[in-house]
């Protein structure tokens, strides 16, 4: 179907949006758990502008307030120290000749207590405790995982604030911190997520039931950020069957192709698609979903922005996607944890580093900053 001599490749230049992108290699969102009181450090400077060659880099998840945070040491875009410790982040990719966007998070019901403001319960579309986990780190610098506590189902009349939260955070990210753009976290089981799908929304109010009611916070949330900073820079992060933060959708196929039509006329930059559970098995069993008729849903509805895959890609499956037309940008999780120069090693087809699974969360520059380039080998 496809014609070689013209068939993209990864290598290729993209516009995606208002973005410029050198190539379709993007550096997937990545928690890392290295900033303290929520501000990244310098170490955080370091290691984006260390994988400034990909052709996109999106940042770990970052809380767009204190009740939007759900896991020790995660990034904030919500205060002055924050905003500042990103600016040095967004310099320094520049300055390396990266294009950067910050993953706009609320964790919703995947939070705890001792995170969250004086205490509080964490917020979510129903009071129903997903059976997941979080990250604390206590006093002494321990680190746990503990079950998420119990939320409370957020009230109608909170929710204008979210979505007042979410545009601020967007705002700030481009006009003060300096970031190319914003992905809208609505995937994984975090809060728009858990308004999506059945099995954590029960709500009674325009917010619940229909599939038109629990994508109602994710439109909104994300027409708002277009209206103030513009769709082309605004990309959105969905998961139609990650088992992740024990969310299940009675129907994905159909929320999802809703969802994606009614995103099409926002002239966003991209939309990001985890294929399959996140992190894992790009197939889950009994959640059978056909990727290509939610790419064809988009288009079809007038959708132009690019489309963005990710879960389990190796060099081989994102260079036919990519040639095929089925894809026009890989993002890569694990495999830019360990390889800083991916596109080159992607490029060279040379042999990739390993990452190393214990340093993933916490922590400091070993396991970070510290990969080898093949030119450092
Ligand atoms: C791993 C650990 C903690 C959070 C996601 C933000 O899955 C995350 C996350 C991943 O989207």
């Amino acid at each position: 179907m496809s014609h070689p001599s013209q068939a993209p490749s990864l290598f290729d230049p993209v516009q995606a949006g208002s973005l410029q992108l050198a190539n379709r290699v993007v550096m997937a969102p990545l928690t890392r758990n290295r900033s303290p009181d929520a501000i990244p450090l310098d170490i955080t400077a370091t290691y984006y502008a260390q994988r400034a060659s990909a052709g996109l880099l999106i940042t770990e998840a970052t809380a767009i307030s204190h009740q939007g945070q759900g896991y020790a040491h995660v990034p904030g875009l919500y205060g002055t120290e924050q905003l500042d410790g990103w600016k040095k982040v967004t310099a320094a990719v520049h300055e390396a000749g990266g294009r950067i966007v910050v993953q706009l998070w609320h964790v919703g019901r995947i939070s705890h207590t001792s995170l969250q403001p004086e205490g509080a319960a964490p917020v979510a579309p129903s009071a129903i405790t997903a059976k997941a986990k979080t990250y604390l780190v206590h006093a002494d610098g321990s680190g746990e995982m503990v079950p998420v506590s119990a939320p409370r189902a957020l009230d109608v009349g909170e929710l204008p604030g979210i979505v007042k939260t979410y545009r601020a955070a967007a705002r700030n990210a481009v006009e003060t911190a300096g970031f190319d753009g914003v992905e809208v976290h609505g995937a994984n089981g975090y809060l728009l997520d858990q308004f999506l799908k059945t099995s954590s929304n029960q709500r009674t109010d325009d917010y619940g039931g229909s599939i038109e009611n629990r994508a109602r916070l994710l439109l909104e949330v994300t027409r708002g950020i277009v209206d103030d900073i513009g769709g082309g820079k605004v990309g959105i992060r969905l998961s139609p069957v990650t088992p992740a933060n024990d969310v299940v959708d009675d129907d994905a196929q159909a929320l999802f192709d809703y969802v994606v039509r009614e995103l099409a006329p926002l002239g966003l930059a991209y939309v990001h698609v985890i294929e399959g559970a996140t992190g894992g098995p790009r197939e889950v069993p009994d959640r059978p979903f056909d990727y290509e008729a939610l790419k064809a849903a988009y288009r079809q509805a007038g959708g132009q922005g690019a489309w963005m895959a990710n879960n389990g890609y190796d060099r081989a499956l994102a260079e036919k996607k990519v040639a095929d037309g089925e894809v026009d940008l890989v993002a890569f999780g694990k495999l830019y944890i360990a390889n800083p120069d991916l596109v080159r090693r992607l490029k060279e087809n040379a042999p990739l580093n390993q990452p190393d699974q214990a340093t993933f969360y916490g922590g400091g520059e070993h396991g970070y900053t510290d990969y080898p380039t093949l030119a450092g080998q």
